[in-house]
């Protein structure tokens, strides 16, 4: 009782302290010293390619940073989404910033505002899509929603929600996945976990009857009479008895971050149970294996589970390298060379940083990654901004771009 009255009060005066801020311009310059961090090689890593890069802190300050964007057309500018609920703005060179707009979320768990994608042609329509989690009639609900920023710029407005495309509900409060991107064939593409707790309870992941454990393919630009969206008829499963037709792919566990490459495929970061991490493609109709096997091993049952019809990562790596992939993002600009055209990613939990190259990962059974150190951050999101050059997004509050030594 003690503890909840505490908590209780120091949720309060946060609420205060944010209520306050928002009157007055916010600052997330860097604080502390921009070379302080270094990264090490360690494990596995110390035997694989290395690649010497440097973290710059460009802003900090943030509370439980779950994305990073840069606003198509205003480079200077960055949104970031908080877990707690508030979406801000911060100009990339200078720090300064402030709210966008404070969504009404969940926050137990690994629940929150999770997800943003600027539409295909935000620059002319001004669309934008979150990803939350939210009580509902007394249940967790994921909700994917259209949201309208005014004319440009984006700094210093405040954005507001035009419809709900879709919700889900979410028996636990992890795995709710909490991702958005849109492919390069402008459909909106929607990645959820398998429900939560843990093993996949409800058999979701093989399950073409739920979204849960999936990734969806919505045409957010044809609603049809639900209001929120359209199947596109190409979809694999419109045709299938009991099936959701807005599956892309399934098998999926937590697919907590994933991008399109430049060559339109989808690679996804599927966040591992008890012992594997993976990085894989989702094409269309793929079964990635959940919770039937883990990685590229079989999990249920654990031995002699069947392999035909699934699709094994190209990269996975043990519990005992990192605990929580983060999928990222194909790096295309130059200011770190040994980056460009390679695929970004990392670990959650061990704060390491990996580079691949997609290229190999489409002839080989396994792709060895380039090693970029092992960093005192927990890397929640990558991003790429106008030049195409790479940035994590550090959960304890710090934006870094990397850059060469
Ligand atoms: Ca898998």
């Amino acid at each position: 009782m003690v503890v909840a009255l505490v908590v209780t009060a120091l949720f309060s005066c946060q609420a205060l302290l944010r209520t306050a801020t928002k009157l007055y311009p916010q600052r997330y310059a860097p604080q502390g010293d921009p070379g302080a961090l270094v990264g090490t090689f360690l494990g596995a890593d110390v035997e694989r390619a290395h690649l010497a890069v440097k973290l710059t802190r460009v802003a900090s300050g943030f509370e439980q940073p779950t994305t990073l964007a840069f606003v198509p057309a205003e480079p200077d500018t960055a949104v970031v989404l908080e877990k707690t609920g508030t979406m801000k703005w911060f100009d990339v060179k200078t720090g300064d910033g402030g709210d966008l707009a404070t969504v009404p979320v969940t926050t137990p768990s690994e629940q929150g505002l999770l997800g943003l994608a600027f539409h295909p042609r935000f620059v002319e329509n001004r669309r934008f899509f979150l990803n939350y989690t939210l009580a509902k009639d007394g249940k967790d609900v994921s909700r994917v929603e259209e949201w309208t920023a005014g004319p440009p710029p984006l700094r210093g407005k405040t954005v507001k929600a035009v419809r709900v495309v879709l919700e889900v509900e979410q028996p636990y409060a992890n795995h709710n996945g909490g991702h958005l991107a849109f492919g390069p064939d402008g459909m909106l593409f929607i990645g959820f976990g398998d429900g939560g707790f843990a093993a996949d309870p409800h058999l979701a992941g093989q399950d073409l009857g739920t979204w849960l454990g999936k990734m969806l393919r919505v045409d957010v630009d044809r609603a049809d009479a639900t209001g929120g969206y359209s199947v596109p008829t190409d979809n694999p499963f419109v045709a299938t008895p009991n099936a959701r037709p807005e599956i892309w792919a399934l098998g999926l566990r937590n697919p907590w971050r994933y991008a399109f490459a430049p060559d339109g495929r989808l690679v996804v970061g599927d966040v591992g149970q008890d012992a594997w991490e993976e990085v894989g493609f989702a094409a269309r109709g793929d079964n990635l294996g959940w919770n039937v096997r883990e990685g590229r091993h079989c999990f249920r049952p654990a031995e002699g589970c069947r392999a035909e019809g699934l699709r094994d990562p190209f990269f996975e790596y043990g519990h005992d390298e990192g605990q929580s992939v983060t999928g990222g993002v194909v790096v295309t600009g130059a200011r770190v060379p040994g980056l460009m055209g390679r695929y970004l990613f990392g670990d959650f939990i061990a704060g390491k940083l990996w580079a691949l190259d997609l290229g190999a990962a489409a002839s080989a059974a396994l792709v060895q990654p380039t090693a970029l150190g092992k960093w005192p951050v927990l890397p929640v999101s990558f991003a790429l901004d106008e030049a195409g050059d790479a940035y994590v997004l550090d959960f304890a509050g710090a934006v870094l771009r990397l850059d060469a030594p």
